[in-house]
């Protein structure tokens, strides 16, 4: 076998896929039976994995399997398993732990081992390679290779996947890098090569993380141009004709998806272990994260201004995903901002093409199935994510008042911008 992959999710199916495609024996690791029945049986549960991408993969030898012992048969392994936070806002590296040890156990000499989940610098050196050195009596960087490559899949996203995005790589050592840079450069056009573990784990801290706080720093601006009766997204619509040194961020309900909330964490975890907190991207997650409340107080004072209390007040949420035209909800500002309407008494539904059913903390909101109607009735209409689905110009007409947060229906006496 030329590749095993570990975590069957939206990072460990493309990089199978593009394998098998460049003629590579590729076999599936999943600890989730539900998962490996559903891929062997051609039903891919990956956005951008079609069934019939699946067909063609299984047809060319893939298959997914819950048998560690196919690593000792692998003469490459990625990993490429979630790294979460914990209720306490911390590091959770238990997936990238339990797939360690399961390599450990099955590694045979020869083989290159690399890590892909995102995680602070050091990990790949400091918690992977003792656990495959103890529990396997191998050596790495002679026995077998250890290499970090960060993904940088983008569900949804129609011109990048996972061959045209340059790849990063360090390695344990350089024979570990080149080897990995080989790996790759097999079915990715450019392999980036950086010289150690932790410069390529700190890439995608950085990129994630200079995302973050470029959110934050137009969110925190949309509070205070509020208050002066400036139209920030103007300014920044003017700012982006700069044709060179300027990146448009836009301002928005929160930040949510299970990247650019997260990845800041890993990074501040590593600071503080330096023993002094991490202030600019700390506070860049405070102000991320009150946007929710920032969101619901500005509801108060539009239905307010109109002589309505939120208390009894009619409220149609559309769009309750982290982003727009895209089913997942991780990490959703729509539940905070939900969770405070509800404690203040509004009568909440939601519209969302992607959401069939959607709860807060267990109470069901109810689901409009006419966007027309729904804005009608509301007394206030709250856009969270501009799905391409929604009627935009009809919500902009019909609806009593709203509060979009996006900045993207025209200001007028019944429609308000973040
Ligand atoms: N957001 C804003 N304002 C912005 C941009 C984003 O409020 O100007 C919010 C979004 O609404 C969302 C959150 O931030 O709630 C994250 O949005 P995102 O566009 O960063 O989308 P993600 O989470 O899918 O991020 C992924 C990341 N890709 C990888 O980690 C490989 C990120 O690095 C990409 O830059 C991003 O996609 C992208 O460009 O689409």
């Amino acid at each position: 076998i030329d590749l095993a992959v570990i975590g069957l999710g939206y990072v460990g199916m493309p990089l199978a896929k593009e394998a098998v495609a460049a003629g590579l024996r590729v076999v599936g690791l999943e600890v989730d039976p539900t998962k490996v029945e559903a891929l062997n049986a051609g039903q891919s549960y990956i956005d951008d994995l079609t069934d019939a991408d699946l067909d063609h993969m299984l047809a060319n030898g893939f298959s997914a399997t819950l048998d560690e012992s196919v690593l000792a048969r692998s003469n490459t392994i990625v990993i490429c398993v979630p790294t979460p936070l914990d209720e306490d806002h911390r590091p959770d590296l238990s997936a990238v732990e339990g797939a360690t040890r399961v390599v450990a156990r099955n590694l045979t000499k020869g083989t290159l081992v690399v890590l892909e989940s995102t995680t602070w610098p050091g990990t790949t050196d400091e918690v992977v390679r003792p656990t495959l050195e103890k529990d396997s009596g191998l050596v790495a960087g002679e026995d077998f290779h250890l290499a970090f490559s960060p993904e940088r899949i983008d569900p949804g996203n129609p011109k990048f996947g996972l061959r045209n995005t340059p790849k990063v790589v360090g390695g344990y050592t350089a024979t570990c890098r080149d080897r990995a840079k080989a790996f790759y450069g097999q079915f990715i056009e450019q392999v980036v090569p950086v010289s150690g573990t932790r410069e390529a784990e700190m890439a995608k801290l950085l990129e994630n993380t200079y995302r973050h706080v470029n959110i934050a720093l137009v969110n925190e601006m949309a509070i205070f141009c509020d208050e002066l009766g400036i139209d920030l997204w103007e300014s920044i619509e003017a700012a982006a004709t700069k044709p060179f040194g300027f990146q448009k961020f836009l301002p928005g309900p929160g930040v949510g998806g299970h990247c650019i909330p997260v990845d800041p964490s890993y990074l501040s975890y590593t600071v503080r272990k330096l023993g002094y907190p991490f202030r600019f991207v700390e506070l860049a997650q405070e102000i991320n994260e009150r946007m929710p409340s920032y969101v619901v107080n500005r509801v108060q004072r539009l239905l307010n201004r109109h002589r309505k209390a939120v208390n009894g007040a009619r409220v149609v949420m559309l769009g309750v995903t982290y982003k727009p035209d895209i089913a997942d909800e991780r990490e959703t500002p729509a539940l905070p901002v939900a969770r405070a309407l509800l404690e203040l008494g509004a009568e909440l539904t939601f519209a969302d093409p992607y959401v069939k059913e959607w709860s807060v903390d267990g109470t069901p909101v109810p689901r409009e199935e006419d966007l027309g109607e729904a804005v009608i009735n509301a007394d206030v209409t709250l856009l969270m994510q501009q799905h391409a689905a929604f009627d935009l110009d009809m919500v902009e007409a019909k609806a009593r008042l709203v509060l979009d947060t996006r900045g993207v229906l025209a200001e007028g006496e019944r429609v308000e911008r973040l």
